[in-house]
């Protein structure tokens, strides 16, 4: 059975649809970056809250700013369904629930009409515009200064009426709010970024006073940046997953999509212009999401690289199969207790240790195989975001970098794409020049050293620290990853 408006009256009885009526609803949030993880994440939360009374001014406009092929295809899927897709939750006990998701109301491809993105940014009933544009999609650098100096951002200075950026689109269209006397929106950021709310804003204004700098004091003071902390392990779907997952939901569905049954949203409660029933939906809210970060971004992006960057070397497909691998297993564990947990304070009531062993239940969750190349992409803007604290305290306090370096041996050795068994396997980079290739492949390892994922700690990162990762990358070519775990 095909989805769509019509088909969602006569669903097979294992797929459930929150009931609501979609004529009545209205976009409200306007999103950029319409990828899988904001469609088991953001989307499945006002999903939730639309079935609640009053809430029908919450749905969702979806925005891609690529655009080619792929991009064109994904619009005409959605087209065709109606904005539907449905949501496999799995559980690590085998439980299975299927949902129908209706919270995206329409898609727009962004390099194709760029004056209907405006148009929908600046209408009234737009309130809050989400983005999820990855670690490395905000143009900050290791200091968190905004890069002014790059072509997209550029061509948005030189051409506002047609953005390329979100950044762009974001500033146009509070000029025109602005010019026409329409309030503000809130500015909710979805990515792992350490306040992701503050960085979003740091982008947005520095953008806005390269342009003008009343526009930039205007945003300013109207508009909100409220930092949150999100989590939901999303694989990528291949052919072959979404026909089992069709066959089992009993549904064609163009792109259905599979997550974890666990996830979890933490946000400022900081909405200039009002905001869903949140709280009924089970986020929560906090005055601080700080160590909510903390914990999400150290414990589980970093060690969640960790098990790919080695596995990955080990010709491990999946994170599932990589955790059965005893030394993985091992390292993961040793990192958690010694390297992380001794340096962060949790929120209040909660547990490290259990926090960490739920961390392993969901690696291992059978149903969901999530990939180590997923995992492992754009690598380089995440160990900026992501390990940078944990190197900067363990350098500080005289720790044991055995366990840091061993990961960071292994992340410079898969950029040469190829496994211990000689299979090649390809790395997505998207800040990495030849340049930097090089460099992590020379013979001369001192070369690996000038990546711009080590910029974080690079004052504090003395010669024989330097030296100590040197070291582990010969073990890891001359012996081979086995050999250079850690002991
Ligand atoms: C992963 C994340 O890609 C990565 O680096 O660690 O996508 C992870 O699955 C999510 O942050 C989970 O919330």
């Amino acid at each position: 059975m095909q989805l769509n408006n019509a088909s969602l009256h006569s669903l097979p009885p294992q797929v459930h649809f929150a009931g609501y009526d979609r004529k009545k609803l209205q976009a409200g949030i306007v999103h950029f970056g319409v990828g899988n993880f904001f469609r088991a994440h953001e989307a499945f939360y006002i999903n939730q809250c639309l079935s609640l009374p009053g809430q029908e001014g919450w749905g969702i406009v979806g925005v891609g700013l690529s655009g080619g092929e792929h991009s064109e295809k994904k619009a005409r899927d959605f087209k065709k369904q109606d904005g539907l897709y449905t949501l496999t939750e799995a559980a690590p006990n085998g439980e299975q629930n299927i949902e129908v998701i209706g919270a995206l109301v329409d898609y727009l491809l962004a390099p194709a009409n760029p004056q209907a993105v405006l148009d929908i940014l600046a209408d009234p009933k737009t309130r809050i515009v989400s983005m999820t544009l990855t670690e490395g999609g905000y143009f900050i650098d290791h200091e968190g200064n905004f890069t002014l100096n790059v072509p997209q951002i550029q061509a948005d200075l030189a051409h506002p009426s047609t953005p390329q950026t979100a950044f762009g689109y974001i500033v146009e269209s509070c000029a025109r709010r602005r010019k026409a006397g329409i309030g503000p929106y809130t500015v909710l950021s979805c990515d792992n970024q350490r306040h992701n709310g503050d960085v979003a804003k740091t982008a947005v204004l520095s953008f806005a006073r390269a342009r003008d700098p009343e526009l930039a004091a205007w945003i300013e003071e109207h508009v909100t940046f409220p930092n949150s902390m999100v989590d939901r392990i999303t694989p990528s779907i291949s052919k072959e997953t979404a026909a089992a997952l069709n066959k089992a939901s009993g549904v064609d569905d163009l792109r259905p999509l599979l997550a974890e049954d666990f996830t979890q949203w933490v946000m400022e409660d900081r909405f200039c212009t009002g905001r869903p029933a949140f709280e009924k939906v089970g986020v929560q809210f906090t005055d601080d999401v700080s160590p909510y970060e903390y914990v999400k971004q150290r414990m589980l992006n970093a060690s969640h690289g960790l098990v790919a960057y080695a596995g990955v070397l080990m010709g491990y497909d999946t994170i599932d199969e990589a955790m059965q691998d005893k030394l993985i297993a091992r390292i993961m564990d040793d990192f958690l207790d010694q390297d992380v947990i001794p340096f962060i304070t949790p929120p209040q009531g909660m547990d490290l240790v259990a926090y960490k062993n739920t961390l392993i239940e969901r690696y291992t969750n059978p149903a969901i195989k999530d990939q180590l190349l997923r995992i492992a992409s754009d690598a380089t803007s995440k160990i900026k975001v992501f390990w940078t604290d944990t190197v900067k305290s363990l350098l500080k306090e005289k720790g044991d970098m055995a366990r840091v370096n061993f990961a960071l041996a292994c992340y410079l050795e898969m950029l040469g794409e190829k496994d211990c068994h000689g299979k090649s396997f390809q790395v997505h980079e998207p800040t990495l020049s030849e340049e930097d290739f090089k460099n992590a492949r020379s013979s001369n390892l001192e070369d690996g050293l000038s990546l711009p994922a080590f910029d974080g700690w690079r004052q504090e990162w003395d010669k024989p620290h330097q030296q100590e990762l040197i070291e582990v990358r010969k073990r890891l070519r001359t012996q081979g990853v086995k050999a250079a775990f850690p002991v």
